[in-house]
This record gives structure tokens, C-alpha cells and sequence, in this order.
């Protein structure tokens, strides 16, 4: 599947998209069933190390996260594409359809940006909006969370929902159009967010996605995520793209050539040096990945 021109024409105007029905049941499995291996590998670990107490093994995708949380939030630490580098996430990372989304946006010579997460949204019952955290963000654009030096280079976020994403489970919430007034100054207060007097005043929308969907953004659309008020994990990927050659935003991390139509021998195919490039810069000093 490819975008229509319609499609194009909105997200250049909107600086956001959703594109629905995009992946199947199967097209997402192998990925989903990787994610139950890595929680079930770590719900054995904590069982075995005394801190959790139950392993909640025949509970679901959506579930099972959420009941390990609670005994332990530890569990969650560095439950990320770079930390967990399954061999589904990587295939998935060059995944036809979203490549033939990324091409219309993008053009023909794709690299697939370090910037990428594995998200779980832990249900939350709390008063007023989720504590900030790794899993629920504060208004930002993306261009926040990369180098200065890659101001000019174009980075496309493509955020899929491994559940439905409502206004219950969590969503995106999105300022359409504010894009075109290109980079607002954020604070490090509060989690890397927008300084309060500039998110600009403008109608927002809340982005329900469901799965199989997609919602693609613009690194200057401001947008956050919203509470989790169901009982599953909201679980999602965001992944990012950008022009071969361009700043990545981020070049301490590896990208890698997804797609190449001019060269495709350069294509990034082998698994094992994947996970290298990863576990080799994850090893080194970690450095500042955002720009406040
Ligand atoms: O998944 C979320 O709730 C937030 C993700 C996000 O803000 C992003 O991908 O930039």
C-alpha cells in the first residue's frame, strides 16, 4: 500500500496523517509474538529473583505487562527496540508496506532513523493526566529529541499502535498546522517539553488510531500522549525515517539504509550486525540525545 496524493496533500498541509487497515493480524504478529517472548523471558527472570510473585502466564498481549508492572515497575526498565534487538522488530524495521509509505513522503533512498521506541502505556487510575514518563510524553515535537546540526534534515515519525489507541486506552494528541511555525524553544522541566507560552493556540485533535493503523507526523507537529484509562497496555512503536545522507538527529546511534532503489545492494539485510551496531554504541558514554 501506498499513500494516495490526497493522502500526501494532507500531511504536507496538516504536518500529520492516519492511515487506517495499512497491517493485518499477521503482518504484526511476529512482531507482537516477540514482544510476549521478551515479557515472558523477564517475567521468569523477576519470578526467579524474588520480585515478583506472580507470572500471570495465560494472560493476554494487552494484559500481562500491566499485571508484572504492578508488582514490580522495574520490569519495564529498558524495555526498548535498541535494549530487547528481536529479529522480528528488526525485519519489521524494513517492512515493505511501511517502506512504501516512508517513499511517498520521502523519496526513494531511506534510512531508517536511531530515534525509534517500543512503548507500553501502563493503564493508569489516577487523578487528572499520567505522571510524565518514558511512556507518556508532554507536548514536544520531535525535532526536540535531535541534534541542532540536524535542523535541515527531513525526519518522518511513523507511529503504530499494537492495540487500539482511543481516547481510553491513549492516544497522540496533535496540533495540526502549527508545524509551519517551525522550531518552539522546550524546556528539560517537566520532560522535554514545549515552554508552556509557546505551544501554540490552535484547535487540537485527538489521533484514535486502531491497530493496523498508523499515525505519521511531522518533527515540528506538536503533539503528546494522553492518559491510559482502560486495563491493557497500550503498547506502540514509533519509528522514524529520514533521506540517506541527511543527519540522522542522533549520529551516536546507528541508522542504516532501508530501502535504495539507486543502490540496493547497500540495504541493511543482515540481522547479526544490526544488533552489533547497536549493543557497540549502547556500550560507549551515553550522550546528550536531547537538545534541552
Ligand atoms: O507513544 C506515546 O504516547 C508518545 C509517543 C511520541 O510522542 C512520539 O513518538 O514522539
Amino acid at each position: 500500500m501506498s499513500l494516495t496524493m490526497e493522502q500526501v496533500i494532507f500531511f504536507q498541509t496538516n504536518g500529520y496523517l492516519i492511515a487506517e487497515n495499512v497491517w493485518t493480524e499477521d503482518d504484526l504478529r511476529p512482531v507482537i509474538e516477540e514482544i510476549e517472548r521478551f515479557v515472558d523471558e523477564r517475567a521468569q527472570r523477576f519470578h526467579r529473583e524474588g520480585r515478583i510473585a506472580n507470572l500471570y502466564p495465560d494472560e493476554p498481549f494487552e494484559r500481562r505487562f500491566a499485571l508484572l508492572y504492578e508488582q514490580c515497575p522495574e520490569i519495564n526498565r529498558k524495555f526498548d527496540i535498541m535494549h530487547l534487538l528481536g529479529p522480528a522488530m528488526f525485519r519489521f524495521l524494513t517492512d515493505k508496506k511501511l517502506l512504501d509509505i516512508a517513499e511517498c513522503l520521502l523519496g526513494s533512498e531511506l534510512s531508517c532513523n536511531p530515534i525509534q521506541h517500543l512503548r507500553s502505556k501502563m493503564p493508569w487510575k489516577g487523578e487528572g493526566e499520567q505522571a510524565v514518563s518514558m511512556d507518556n510524553v508532554p507536548w514536544h515535537q520531535d525535532a526536540a529529541v535531535t541534534s541542532v546540526e540536524s535542523e535541515a534534515s527531513e525526519i518522518i515519525t511513523f507511529w503504530l499502535p499494537l492495540i487500539d489507541a482511543t481516547k481510553q486506552t491513549g492516544c497522540m494528541e496533535i496540533i495540526p498546522h502549527a508545524f509551519k511555525g517551525g522550531y518552539l524553544r522546550h524546556q528539560a522541566e517537566g520532560g522535554t517539553t514545549i515552554v508552556k507560552e509557546l505551544l501554540p493556540e490552535l484547535p487540537r485533535i485527538t489521533a484514535e488510531c486502531r491497530k493496523g493503523g498508523v499515525v505519521i507526523m511531522n518533527k515540528y507537529t506538536p503533539h503528546r500522549g494522553t492518559s491510559n484509562r482502560s486495563d491493557s497496555v497500550r503498547w506502540s512503536l514509533d519509528l522514524r525515517y529520514h533521506k540517506t545522507g541527511a543527519p540522522s538527529g542522533r549520529d551516536f546511534h546507528p541508522s542504516f539504509v532501508a530501502r535504495s532503489r539507486s543502490n540496493p545492494d547497500s540495504v541493511l539485510t543482515d540481522y547479526e550486525q544490526w544488533r552489533r551496531m547497536w549493543t557497540d554504541a549502547l556500550a560507549k558514554p551515553a550522550q546528550k540525545a536531547h537538545r534541552v
